[in-house]
This record gives C-alpha cells, structure tokens and sequence, in this order.
C-alpha cells in the first residue's frame, strides 16, 4: 500500500495516516509465508537443542556453581529463542489454507514451551537460573538417618527397606525440610514468571498452557483425566483399605490407626508414590508368598548395574529393536558417581536428537532400578525410533506415551520371564495358586500411584491459577494429599514447609500428569500387545518377550512421534482411539473381588 509514494514527506505522511497498518502490524502473511517460517524454526532449533542438550548433560551430572551458571545461561537463551518462535508462529496460525502438518506445527510452537518467560530482557535468564537452582539444590539434597546425613539416592532406597516407624518419620522429615522448605521462594518466583509468560503466548495461565498439549482444548483435558480417576478409584479405595489396615496390624494403633489416613512414611516410599518395597507388610499368609522378590534374584545371581542396563537392552532386542549405539554405554551415567554432585533422579537423553542416546541413573541391584531400567530405556527407543521425523515431531504422540513405552515393557517380567533370562529356576515359578500375591504386589506400585500421578499437577494447575495462594502453598499440598491419596504427614507441617519442592518434578519444573496418563495407557498397550501375541491365560502372566510382531507393531506407533494427534497412534497399536482405565481395571479384577473379600466389615475411606 505505500509503494506509490513517492517522495519522503508523503511517505512520513502516509505513515501517520495509517499508524496501524503500516508500524504495528505487518502485511496479512501468506501460506508460504508461514511455510518456510516453520521450516526455518524447525532448523534453529534442532541447532541450538544440541549444545543446549550438552550444557544440560555436564549440569545434571557434574553439579558446581560454573555448571549452573552455563545451565541457567544456556537455558534463559533457548527459552528466549523459543518464546520468540512462539510469539511469530502464533501470527500465522489463523491462516487459512494452511496444511495440516504447517497448521499443527505451528501449534507445537506456541504450545510446547514447558517453562515459559516474559518477552522482557532479563526475564528469561531468570527464570531459568530459578528452576537451575531448584534443581540443583534437589540433587546436592541430604536428609537424615540416625543423625547421620544421607543422600537422595541412598535415602530413596532406605525408605524401602527400613520398618522403624521412629527411623522412616526422622528420614522423611528431615529429607522434605532440608529440600523442600529452603525452595519456598524460589518457587513463588519462579510460578509467577512463568505464568507471565504463559499469559504473553495467549494462555490463561501457566497451567492452561501445560494442559493443551493433547490435542483437545485444555478443559477437555482436565476433565478426561478426572473421568480416567473415576474408573480407577474403586481399586484405589479397596487397596487403601486393605493397605491401612495392614499397617495397623504391623505396627498398633499409636502409629497407624484402624480408621482415616495411612501415615506417609510409612508406605515404603519417599513420597508414598509406589508400596511395593513393603510388599511384605501387606502379603497375605499362604497366597501372598511369592517365593521370590526381583532384587533378591538380582543380587543373588551377581547382577551389578551395566548387566541390569544389558538385561533391559536384552528385551528391547528381542522385539526386533536395534542395540544400543557404542556411545550409549559410554556416555551413560548408569552408577553414582562417587567424586562429586549430579541429579540421581532417573532420565533419558537424546543429545544430538539423532542417535546419542544416554541414560543418567545412581543405580542400586534392587527391583526399583531394574523397573526404572526398563522405563528409561523405553524413552529411549522411542527417541531414536522418530529420529527421521522433522524436529517438531520429535516426540511422544503425547508425554503420557512416552512415559508409558518402557513401563508396559516392564508388565512383561513375568515370572516365566524372570526363568527365560535364568534369573529364576523353574522350579520357583509360583502356581496359579499364587496370582493374588503377584497382582497384589503390582497393585501396589501400580494403583497406589495413581492419585499421586494426578495430584501433583492438580496441585501446580492450582497453584498457577491462584486457587492455592503463595501463603497456603503448604497446606494446599497437604489438602490435595489428603483429598485424592488419603495419606497424611508424619508430623504436622506449616507454611514455612513447602513440602512439594522435596519431589523431583515440582523442583526441576516437569509436568507430573504424564505419569498419571502413563499408568493407564500401560495397560491398553499391554492388553493389546498380549492379544497381537495371542496369549491365553490370565492377563499378567503374560510376557511378550520375544514376540517380533509385536515389535514391528510398537515400532509404527512409535516412529510416528508428534506427527499425528495422539489418537491415531493409539488406534495404530491397540485398535482403539480413547484413552480408558479398563484395561487396568481388566487386569486387577480377580485382585479387587478379592479386596473386597478381605475388606469385608472394614473402616474403609478416610
Ligand atoms: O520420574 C520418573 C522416571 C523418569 S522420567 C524415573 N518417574 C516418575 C517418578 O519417579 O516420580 C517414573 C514413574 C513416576
Ligand atoms: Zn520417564
């Protein structure tokens, strides 16, 4: 519109006319337009997600002030290239006549950003020195045992061995004040720069954003994940119940009544996330006596933990999967490193987004790590099976499938399984007899998450849009605790605690909901692989193990990355296109008519 003006004063009076158009926006932008913008993104980013990757890597294993300070730096510089990539692609997307694959990357960038930043100089660095610093603090983390400073990963396992209730209360309270309460802060400022952020990419808040990423509006979402709750509830409470009065019996009325919440600490985790490690405490005489327990096998057939890594391997290549690359076991961090600071906290990498996969784990012989082997390795094949897509999707069809790959490999270590790889001698497998036991001591990693999985992003979704104000972030913790686990602390905390801060995700700033998705979707996925295998028998005893079909079919689910709405790669391996709790109910039914059974004139409910 101004290419007739010819001389400079109508030029400069042609932009005073029309201040508008001519200085704030630009002309409409074309198709093509929007085109090679992605393209040009998609370029910029796979660039700077290497050395960002790098950075990440050398923090998270070799913690010092210089590490964080090249972490918060190399992080505040990515967010700021990816709020800008937001910002335009969100120019282009009421196009129309876009295709599908620009329109939906278009959303990727506007919708992918986890932790985003206010547009104002300095903000970005912030934040991310925030969230570098949480972290970091996770992981140089030391609680108590026996007056005695003790380390994340130590302290982990300690909890599930350790029965002194006097012992777990003084580990558990010193672990959530050491690492939790010193945060407090930091997170109040680090929630309010990133719904500034979130607020700035045209979201409601932070938590808006954090629920848009599954293809559906952000509502929708939050109500599919509460209607998945709702069909898994009822195991949840029979558990519960069975579980509470377990402990009372173990343990007298003075440390865990017969009635209302069980006491956290007590459930064999740090978090009361997963009880299988006191499987023992809930067995019942008889048919809970499974004869073995993984960790003891481990142990007792000399595993350390690169064999435990190699039996992992072992699985994924029975289904067809390539090895792992050379640099896998190079690069790894599979042990604690005994000379200085990293985060335990289990991860899997995919530095050069190709083929440099990686794991970082302080690995321990006991049937925690071997499932969390599995989970991680999950990550990832899943990471290198999509490596040909285009950057953008590069990723799980949502985060709750990524999280899941690994996990439904692990409902395969059966008991026949355990005999095929010779850790188990087939004399051992336990008899039919013995199904109760086997699906009671799933159920108790299984089931038991699931409230947690949810509530922890309940918590931050709440805390992001003000329901939970800065002042109650403790007893907004609690309350949500109690409401969905039913579980309560060992002593009583107030708002100079910020007991959230002592789990992982909440401190690094990892949304939690995807683990919740990752329990139920690990049921559809096996119930469907144990039907491509043809398997006849009770559901978990079956074992895909070697089964090449099933490989070749979990592999063009996962070669599909983000490319399509996660519906479709759903429907790609298991002939369906929703996400349902009934698989899971399917495979614990005979578990929760016998729940029920026992739970039979019991105080149930808290
Ligand atoms: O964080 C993890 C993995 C790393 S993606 C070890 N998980 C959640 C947790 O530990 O809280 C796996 C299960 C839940
Ligand atoms: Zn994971």
């Amino acid at each position: 519109m101004l290419r007739h003006v010819t001389s400079l004063a109508a030029l400069a009076a042609a932009l005073a006319a029309h201040p508008a158009s001519a200085q704030q926006s630009a002309p409409a932008p074309t198709v093509a337009q929007a085109d090679a913008f992605v393209a040009a993104a998609e370029k910029q980013l796979a660039e700077e997600s290497i050395e960002g990757a790098q950075i990440a890597w050398v923090n998270a294993t070799y913690i010092t002030d210089d590490t964080d300070a090249l972490a918060a730096r190399s992080g505040g510089r990515f967010t700021e290239m990816q709020v800008k990539l937001a910002t335009e692609a969100a120019r282009y997307r009421a196009l129309p006549g876009l295709s599908a694959d620009t329109r939906r990357k278009l959303d990727l960038l506007v919708g992918g950003i986890t932790l985003p930043a206010p547009t104002r100089a300095g903000a970005a660095e912030e934040l991310s020195t925030l969230f570098t610093r949480m972290g970091s603090s996770y992981g140089k983390g030391r609680g108590t045992l026996n007056g005695q400073p003790i380390n994340g990963s130590d302290i982990e396992a300690a909890m599930g061995e350790e029965r002194d209730p006097a012992k777990l209360k003084e580990m558990w309270v010193s672990w959530h004040d050491n690492v939790g309460a010193p945060m407090r802060n930091d997170y109040v400022a680090a929630t309010k720069l990133t719904n500034e952020g979130a607020v700035g990419l045209g979201f409601k808040d932070a938590g808006a954003l954090w629920r848009s990423g599954y293809d559906m509006k952000p509502d929708e979402f939050a109500a599919l994940t509460d209607k998945l709750w709702g069909e898994v509830e009822p195991l949840y409470q029979a558990l519960h119940t069975y579980v509470r009065w377990k402990l009372n019996e173990k343990y007298g009325d003075a440390v865990q009544a017969k009635t209302g919440p069980i006491r956290a600490d007590l459930l064999g985790n740090m978090w009361a996330q997963e009880w299988g490690n006191i499987y023992d405490v809930v067995a019942p005489a008889g048919a809970g006596d499974l004869g073995y327990d993984i960790g003891d096998l481990l142990k007792a057939k000399q595993y350390d933990p690169i064999k435990m890594v190699k039996a992992g391997e072992g699985f994924y290549s029975s289904l067809g999967f390539a090895p792992l690359p050379e640099s896998f076991w190079k690069r790894s961090q599979i042990v604690k490193p005994q000379d200085r600071e990293v985060i335990c906290h289990a991860s899997a990498w995919n530095v050069d987004n190709i083929d440099d996969l990686r794991i970082k784990m302080c690995t321990k012989v006991n049937a925690d790590d071997f499932i969390t082997i599995h989970h991680e390795l999950g990550h990832n094949y899943y990471q290198r099976a999509y490596n040909q897509q285009p950057f953008l999707y590069k990723n799980g069809a949502n985060d709750g499938f990524h999280e899941a790959i690994g996990d439904f490999v692990a409902l395969s270590i059966t008991p026949d399984y355990l005999v095929k790889i010779n850790l188990l001698d087939q004399a051992k497998v336990p008899a039919a007899d013995k199904d109760i036991g086997l699906l009671l001591r799933q159920a108790m990693d299984k089931v038991a998450f699931l409230p947690f999985g949810l509530m922890v992003d309940k918590y931050r979704w709440q805390l992001f849009s003000g329901e939970i104000p800065a002042g109650q972030m403790q007893a907004g913790w609690d309350k949500l605790r109690l409401q969905y686990q039913g579980i309560v602390p060992p002593v009583t905390r107030d708002e100079t605690k910020f007991d959230a801060g002592a789990k992982y995700h909440v401190a690094a700033g990892v949304p939690y909901t995807r683990y919740f998705l990752a329990r139920i979707l690990q049921f559809q996925f096996y119930e469907a692989a144990c039907k491509q295998a043809r398997w006849k028998g009770p559901l978990h005893r079956c074992s895909f193990f070697g089964d090449k079909a099933v490989g070749a079919k979990l592999d063009a689910m996962l070669k599909m990355g983000q490319s399509k709405p996660w519906p479709d790669a759903l429907q790609a391996f298991t002939g369906t296109r929703d996400m349902s709790g009934k698989s899971m109910v399917a495979y614990f039914a005979p578990l929760k008519t016998w729940l029920d059974q026992q739970n039979k004139g019991k105080p149930s409910g808290w």
